[in-house]
């Protein structure tokens, strides 16, 4: 992996906005716990007409840019810094364009994938969360990550949690080739026991019984509350239920032996987003291309072969 972004992104006591989902909960809980970094808003955008942006009473979408780091969101504004995964660049010509943002780490961007590729095309994209990203990252640079990985919840273990942000066991089930060559570049010249494991388990012939706990604690997270398998937690956040969500960061930094992080209690729905959806191709990616030069524009994602989603900003900065 690039040395570079260690000392461009990875210090401590930085403030985050986080994604509302288990990956980008367990993304916040292990960066404060590794270098004191401080969880002040969250963001969904899945391109929907509810995509969202919580902060605390008062903070605009200018100051939460300006001084916070966007975890697991695929943010595009030149200005906002990010750590995501979610992002795949459309042609090789997008992705030297991102490969200069110093404020910007995407594991598709390091690795040159992206859309119209022959070579290194969509089914090349990077398959894992974010989460592991970041532990790679951090393991990569000598930092001690001290999870607990083996707590027993009945029918599931703290790792398969870890391994539940964005479906790692799934996922590899599916596309296996591509999952081992990804946690294969993770591991190279990295000596960290998580990273490592998680290769292990990538490469092992024992997917099936992770397939069984990955869909327990799927059950577990929507009776925590989430609105999906996956973690979601956008529906308690737009309910006003803080509480709730504050009460799943206690739960999963528990099961890990970590300290949570504390959740602003005047979180509130900023209401400057909105998502759209737009069909995609090889065909027709140069004009969407376009579309996307559009300023306001604050993220975008592939969602699959043939949908992008887009979340513009509904007021021109
Ligand atoms: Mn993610």
């Amino acid at each position: 992996m690039n040395p570079r972004i260690r000392n461009t992104l990875f210090t401590e006591k930085k403030k985050c906005i986080i994604n509302a989902d288990l990956d980008g909960m367990l993304s916040g809980i292990i960066l404060h716990n590794v270098l004191g970094w401080e969880i002040i808003g969250f963001s969904m955008c899945n391109g929907k007409p509810n995509d969202e942006l919580w902060l605390p009473q008062g903070m605009t979408l200018e100051r939460a840019i300006a001084e916070c780091i966007f975890i697991d969101l695929p943010v595009m504004l030149k200005q906002a810094t990010v750590i995501d995964q979610h992002f795949n660049a459309l042609d090789e010509d997008s992705v030297n364009t991102f490969r200069v943002d110093e404020n910007k780490i995407n594991p598709n961007i390091l690795r040159g994938m992206n859309y119209t590729s022959t070579e290194k095309g969509y089914t090349r994209k990077y398959p894992f969360g974010t989460v592991h990203l970041i532990i790679a990252v951090l393991e990569k640079y000598n930092h001690n990550i001290n999870l607990n990985l083996n707590k027993d919840l009945g029918g599931f273990t703290s790792l398969d949690v870890l391994l539940r942000a964005d479906r790692v066991i799934g996922n590899t089930a599916i596309y296996t080739p591509n999952c081992r060559d990804w946690a294969d570049y993770l591991a190279t010249d990295n000596q960290g026991t998580i990273t490592n494991l998680i290769k292990s388990i990538i490469h092992s012939d024992s997917l099936s019984e992770y397939s069984i706990r990955e869909h327990n604690v799927e059950e577990k997270l929507k009776i925590l509350g989430c609105a999906r398998n996956d973690g979601d937690c956008s529906n308690l956040l737009s309910m006003g239920e803080t509480t709730k969500v504050k009460e799943i960061i206690a739960w999963l930094s528990s099961i890990l032996g970590l300290t949570a992080p504390s959740i602003p209690n005047n979180l509130q729905t900023s209401n400057v987003l909105t998502g759209e959806r737009y069909p995609l191709s090889v065909d027709n990616y140069l004009s969407i291309k376009r579309i996307l030069e559009d300023p306001n524009i604050f993220s975008y994602a592939i969602v699959n072969t043939r949908v992008l989603s887009v979340t513009r900003i509904k007021n021109v900065l």
